[in-house]
């Protein structure tokens, strides 16, 4: 707590710092929120940048600071009210720089957004609001004046993430490949079909864009009405296929259980989820979306479970270096869980085409 205030005294803050409590649940960073006194004061959420992951710090806090300030300037231009709570503001160190590095650690601050909610679950109309927001996010930035750096070089590259897992299973770090060579055995079946995004870019076909990449359902601020306030968690945004997007809210917010849900029965593809956030997201993104884009995002919606059990698994067999963990086995748990999942989607591939040509009137 005291090391933490001190950490605060180098932000140009106002008020004064009265609380500074654990926040969120993300598997990367340490959130913290603080309080401060007069209540008119902003409140802070203090952040220690995964800087192992995050290598370029510079990079990341750059391309945050440019995403923000171009979002906000879209927000103005279109005349909307109470901008403070629909785009992240980065709060500057006394001497003006995006973050303090204390010797070992960087840290970060952001203004609090008040009266904002983010959810583990969320409900179809939730589902229809994110859509449309994160299809807006991406049809903001896709004039940024500036070419954004990739803060985790391939980041969502699932051939990148395959070799990943191969170089894991070839070092048996840890000794658990037997232990996971049936699920292994199903992970290698579909490489080659999940591979497609990688190819059908090298062909020509399928563009980057400036996307999220790491839409989580509990990476948006919803505020009192399920109205989405905005979207958190920016480290991740840079140059991806829409896939990003629309894969990992898909991931997460379509999925009946837990991201690590021990009992498989809970864990389906919700279409509901599906439907409802399809119907947003299109109404936004349609206007820049190519034929490739759209046919392939039920390919999107079974790739991001594929590519998380990968990761999940990977880290496994690494001996649990990456993703913060509660128990030995947690990331066997959620490969399991992810893999769940990923079946239920590949069943429910007909039906999301379906829906899409509806939507689209085809
Ligand atoms: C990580 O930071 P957080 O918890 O929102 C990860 C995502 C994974 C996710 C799995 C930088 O996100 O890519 O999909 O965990 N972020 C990074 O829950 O690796
Ligand atoms: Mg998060």
């Amino acid at each position: 707590m005291k090391d933490l205030s001190s950490i605060l005294s180098h932000f140009a803050l106002t008020g004064k710092v009265v609380e500074i409590k654990p926040l969120g649940a993300g598997l990367i960073n340490d959130s913290y929120k603080v309080t401060t006194t007069p209540p008119e004061a902003s409140d802070y959420v203090l952040q220690r940048i995964n800087h192992t992951i995050f290598t370029n710090v510079d990079m990341l806090q750059n391309n945050f600071y440019r995403v923000t300030t171009h979002i906000r300037g879209k927000l103005e231009a279109r005349g909307e009210n109470d901008i403070d709570r629909k785009v992240l503001t980065l709060v500057p160190t006394l001497d003006h720089k995006l973050y303090y590095h204390d010797g070992e650690s960087y840290w970060r601050v952001l203004i609090f957004i008040p009266n904002a909610k983010s959810y583990e679950a969320v409900t179809p109309e939730y589902s229809y609001y994110a859509g449309q927001a994160f299809g807006d996010f991406q049809a903001m930035l896709a004039d940024i004046p500036v070419k954004l750096g990739e803060t985790i070089p391939d980041f969502h590259n699932m051939e990148f993430r395959l070799k990943q897992l191969h170089e894991a299973v070839a070092a048996d770090t840890a000794g658990r490949v037997a232990e996971v060579q049936p699920l292994l055995d199903e992970l290698e079946k579909r490489a080659d079909a999940m591979c497609l995004a990688e190819r059908l870019h090298r062909e020509g076909k399928l563009p980057k864009r400036i996307c999220h990449c790491d839409t989580k359902v509990n990476n948006m601020m919803f505020d009192e009405t399920g109205r989405v306030l905005c979207v958190i968690d920016l480290d991740t945004v840079m140059p991806s296929y829409i896939f990003s997007d629309f894969g990992d809210f898909m991931r997460t917010a379509a999925n009946s259980g837990e991201e690590d849900d021990p009992n498989l029965d809970n864990v389906n593809f919700n279409m509901e989820i599906f439907k409802a956030f399809t119907k947003g997201y299109l109404e936004k993104a349609r206007v820049f979306l190519t034929d490739i884009e759209i046919d392939n995002l039920p390919y999107a919606a079974t790739l991001f479970p594929y590519m998380q059990t990968v990761r999940f698994l990977t880290d496994y067999i690494n001996g649990d270096t990456y993703y913060k963990i509660k128990y030995p086995e947690h990331n066997l748990v959620r490969s399991r869980a992810q893999f769940k999942l990923l079946q239920s989607a590949e069943a429910a591939v007909p039906a999301m085409k379906a829906y899409i040509d509806e939507c689209l009137g085809r």
